[in-house]
């Protein structure tokens, strides 16, 4: 099965969003382990000195067969996305996979003491960005054998979007709109052969708890307490499983929980 999953994916390109942390950095690395041979991997977030090294680090781990190129790139920025294709190098162009995972989450504040800050950046961010990414993206993939298209859009949208909760009104807000988007794109492209896949993580820890808490890395650390997480590789096996599916086979949608988890607030803790 992994020799199939490898072939289907030598000579892609794949584009990750938000790659120098979590889920993004352990799909680099997933998808690099899976098709150590040929592969092109563009690596995207705002903190590219750890891209940088993201990049050497795959290489030493699988060798030359894999190119990496790590891009600076903030996606809620409007202007950074519609110049980035016109800069990436020729050899990189032919993106086949766009991996939209960029994504965040500021504060459990309620209303009406949300802050009009942390609402916006979380709407350029998870929902404008990840919608101006599949804008720049798409027309590279729809272009491809004579206008029937190709390509793979996956969204990391989360549970949040599939059930709001109290103190995440914004990022539930922006995760169902992932989420609606997805649908409305997965239906626009019927038409064509461009896998439109959706993935739901449950709790997963990363920087995600210590971004939510502006870097408070105890209060991030209680919400992992007394219960295991799934970890970021979890959902990169699963991202690369859905790339790698036979070309017919679209893995629309899919929900991702840790064994001690059954809502977005059910969760039994030891
Ligand atoms: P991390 O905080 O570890 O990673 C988030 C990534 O997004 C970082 O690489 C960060 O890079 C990047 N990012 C944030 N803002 C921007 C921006 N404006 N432009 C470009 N890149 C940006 O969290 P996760 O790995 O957990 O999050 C990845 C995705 O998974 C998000 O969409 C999140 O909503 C989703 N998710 C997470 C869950 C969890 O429990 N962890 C559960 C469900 C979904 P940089 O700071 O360098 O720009
Ligand atoms: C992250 C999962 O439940 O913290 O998307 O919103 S949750």
């Amino acid at each position: 099965m992994a020799a199939a999953v490898s072939q289907r994916l030598a000579g892609k390109t794949v584009l990750i969003t938000g790659a120098s942390s979590g889920i993004g950095r352990s799909s680099a690395f997933e998808f690099a382990r899976t098709s150590p041979q040929n592969l092109k991997l563009i690596l995207t977030a705002r903190r590219i000195d750890s891209l940088n090294q993201i990049a050497a680090d795959i290489v030493k781990e699988v060798g030359s067969g894999v190119k990496v190129l790590p891009v600076q790139l903030d996606v809620s920025n409007a202007d950074e996305v519609r110049a980035f294709v016109g800069k990436l190098p020729a050899e990189f162009k032919e993106v086949d996979v766009l991996v939209n995972n960029a994504g965040l989450v500021r504060g459990v504040a309620k209303a009406p003491e949300i802050l009009e800050e942390d609402m916006d950046i979380m709407f350029k961010t998870n929902v404008t960005g990840l919608i101006n990414m599949t804008q720049a993206i798409l027309p590279i993939m729809l272009k491809r054998n004579n206008g029937a298209g190709a390509g793979d859009i996956i969204n990391i949208g989360s549970i949040a979007g599939r059930e709001p909760y109290i103190g995440g009104g914004i990022y539930c807000a922006t995760k169902a709109a992932v989420r609606s988007f997805t649908e409305s794109l997965r239906k626009e492209l019927i038409s064509k052969r461009v896998r439109v896949i959706s993935i739901d993580p449950g709790q997963v820890e990363t920087e995600f708890s210590v971004v939510r808490f502006y870097g408070d890395k105890s209060k991030a650390d209680a919400v992992y307490a007394g219960c295991e997480p799934l970890t970021p590789e979890d959902i990169a096996e699963t991202i690369v499983f859905v790339a790698g599916r036979r070309e017919n086979v679209v893995i629309a949608d899919t929900l991702l929980f840790p064994n001690h988890q059954a809502s977005a607030t059910i969760m039994h803790r030891k």
